[in-house]
């Protein structure tokens, strides 16, 4: 609702370290990098920083498989350098977020290092085990056990293959929802839950500002974990998302833990996101998660197939419906983040803009989008100079674990004859389009490193990098900066109601936001080509604050009632 709350009215940066600048030349992102970044954000103007986990890891999934909460690993540096980072930003008045992995911790954690020792040690019940069933039971697909035994039940991995790994030690099955060096925490057991919030208060207490919270809405799994039921359209992910007791858990967490000071973001997997759920998960009542707010998937899934390599058309009318629901869903209660790319997600602007001629038009009209929609906008590192997708050439290119194993899985299974048969579709979704190294400058490795990185430059470096974004007044940068700025100065941005015109237009998208006597009308060409439409308010006194052209004519035709707008042409008029 209305109610104001810092978070509601802050710009959020994630900064995903092993990309983002690397200070010792090894290659791989630090800490101390981002130290020496603090002015550059500032200078662009966020709020936040939402830092991916750091934490010591065997990094099978760069980290997001936690082996000591309260450690950081020696790759990215010390806990110094992490102390250093969160005062440096909070000299700034930037705040800061920590993300919290949760849902698994890596197989290297001594929780599962001590679970492995037999069925009866201390934290054995700390994850989910089950004895194996009859290969009988089981299609012939999950045989994968010793003696040809098959999994506990027929869940997939959403990184490819079964979502249980057989420990020959103790002659049972763990399970893992991600990678097998992921194991899931049993949430069932209160010892857990309270090892958890203990590890959270400590980072409470350490001066941070909320916490980014990982796959939480897996960490109630169904009781007896009843297997997928195709026939039904019931896959893995319908079964565990979401699951019976996981507003019990939050709402413990909640009353041990948060508090509305705090930024919380929980991210919600699976598709879709159910509406009551969703209000549960950020709602202030007592019955109430009482999270700040929530990432969905909605958007993001409308051009994916099931696998990692399929891709469909998406088209604008229904993005916009997914962000008109959206929209509508938090109205009155409850809060909206805005995201179009992630370091789980394609660039942006190479996804839902143009990356080619209209790059730096279609980067700033999505960026215009993200800045005055209602909600909490998320800006993804390197989105700000209008980053774009890798040009991935062969399958050493890749270096995630969510590309990787999956396209392993399906060529070993026969479902996919080669590489070259899901290159296309990787180019376009796999999560290393993200994770290129940022591009500071025109040297060797972008600047980013001394140097060769452990994942390669885009080589579009020479012209898309942040130096040459400064040096412009014209750049994406400098656009966001403004973008920032406006959103700071103008609080119908941020409290504003959301009204939207043009539902069924296949390339405009239009809205007003108003705020008791304040209106700003934005109107957003998402076609490389010119279209007209007819205005679809009434303005008398205009002004145009914000556009990705030459004024011009802008005015002039809104109060003529004729808006003629050019290939990824954003304009956004108060009137
Ligand atoms: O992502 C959860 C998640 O659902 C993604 O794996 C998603 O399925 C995929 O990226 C779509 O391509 C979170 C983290 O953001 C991700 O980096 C981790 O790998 C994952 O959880 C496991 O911790």
């Amino acid at each position: 609702g209305e109610t104001r709350r810092w978070w509601k009215e802050a710009v959020v940066y994630q900064v995903y370290p092993r990309s983002f600048a690397d200070s010792d030349g090894d290659g791989v992102g630090d800490i101390p990098g981002i130290v020496e970044k603090v002015d550059y954000l500032d200078e662009l103007g966020v709020d936040v920083v939402w830092l991916t986990p750091v934490y010591e890891s065997p990094q099978a999934d760069n980290g997001y498989d936690i082996a000591d909460y309260r450690a950081i690993d020696d790759q990215f540096g010390t806990m110094a350098d992490w102390e250093a980072l969160r005062d440096a930003l909070h000299e700034r008045d930037i705040k800061l977020v920590m993300d919290l992995v949760v849902n698994h911790t890596s197989d290297e954690h001594d929780w599962f290092q001590n679970a492995c020792e037999s069925r009866d040690t201390e934290y054995r019940d700390y994850y989910v085990w089950r004895d194996g069933r009859d290969a009988a039971d089981a299609d012939a697909e999950y045989d994968v056990g010793p003696d040809g035994e098959a999994p506990p039940n027929d869940w997939r991995s959403f990184f490819g293959g079964p979502a249980w790994a057989y420990h020959e030690g103790t002659e049972q099955w763990y399970l893992h929802l991600f990678d097998r060096k992921q194991p899931d925490l049993n949430w069932e057991n209160p010892d857990v839950r309270e090892d958890v919030f203990d590890m959270m208060n400590w980072w409470v207490q350490k001066g941070i500002d909320g916490f980014r919270m990982d796959v939480i809405n897996l960490v109630s799994k169904p009781e007896g974990l009843p297997g997928t039921d195709p026939d039904a359209g019931v896959r893995t992910i319908d079964r565990v998302a979401n699951g019976p007791r996981v507003h019990e858990f939050l709402g413990e967490m909640r009353e041990a833990v948060l508090d509305r000071a705090l930024l919380t973001v929980g991210e919600m997997v699976g598709n879709p996101l159910p509406v009551d759920h969703a209000r549960r998960y950020v709602s202030d009542d007592e019955d109430g998660d009482g999270l700040s707010m929530l990432f969905h998937f909605e958007h993001v899934l409308l051009d994916r197939g099931e696998e990692v390599w399929e891709t469909e058309d998406w088209n604008l009318t229904d993005l916009k419906a997914v962000f008109d629901r959206w929209q509508e869903a938090f109205a009155d209660e409850g809060w909206n983040s805005l995201y179009l790319n992630n370091h789980d997600q394609p660039r942006m602007v190479s996804r839902f803009g143009d990356d080619g001629e209209f790059r730096r038009e279609s980067a700033k009209l999505l960026g215009t989008l993200l800045h005055t929609l209602r909600g909490t906008p998320y800006v993804y590192q390197g989105e700000e100079l209008g980053m774009t997708n890798y040009p991935f050439e062969s399958f050493d290119d890749f270096r995630d674990v969510e590309t990787l194993n999956n396209v392993r899985e399906a060529i070993d299974a026969g479902e996919v004859d080669s590489f070259d048969a899901v290159r296309d579709g990787l180019r376009a979704n796999s999560r290393d389009n993200a994770r290129t190294p940022v591009q500071w400058t025109d040297d060797e490795y972008a600047g980013f490193s001394e140097s060769r990185p452990w994942i390669a430059v885009n080589p579009n470096y020479p012209e898309v990098n942040a130096t040459a974004e400064r040096d412009d007044a014209d750049s994406v940068f400098r656009y966001y900066q403004r973008l920032l700025a406006f959103r700071d100065e103008n609080d119908v941005v941020v409290y504003g109601d959301y009204d939207p015109f043009f539902q069924d237009h296949e390339d405009v998208w239009a809205y007003t936001r108003t705020l008791g006597e304040e209106r700003l009308f934005v109107v957003l060409n998402f076609a490389s080509e010119t279209t007209t439409v007819a205005s679809p308010v009434e303005a008398s006194g205009v002004t145009l604050e914000l556009s990705n052209y030459d004024a011009d004519d802008a005015v002039q035709e809104l109060r003529d009632g004729s808006l003629s707008l050019r290939p990824w042409e954003v304009r956004v008029y108060r009137c």
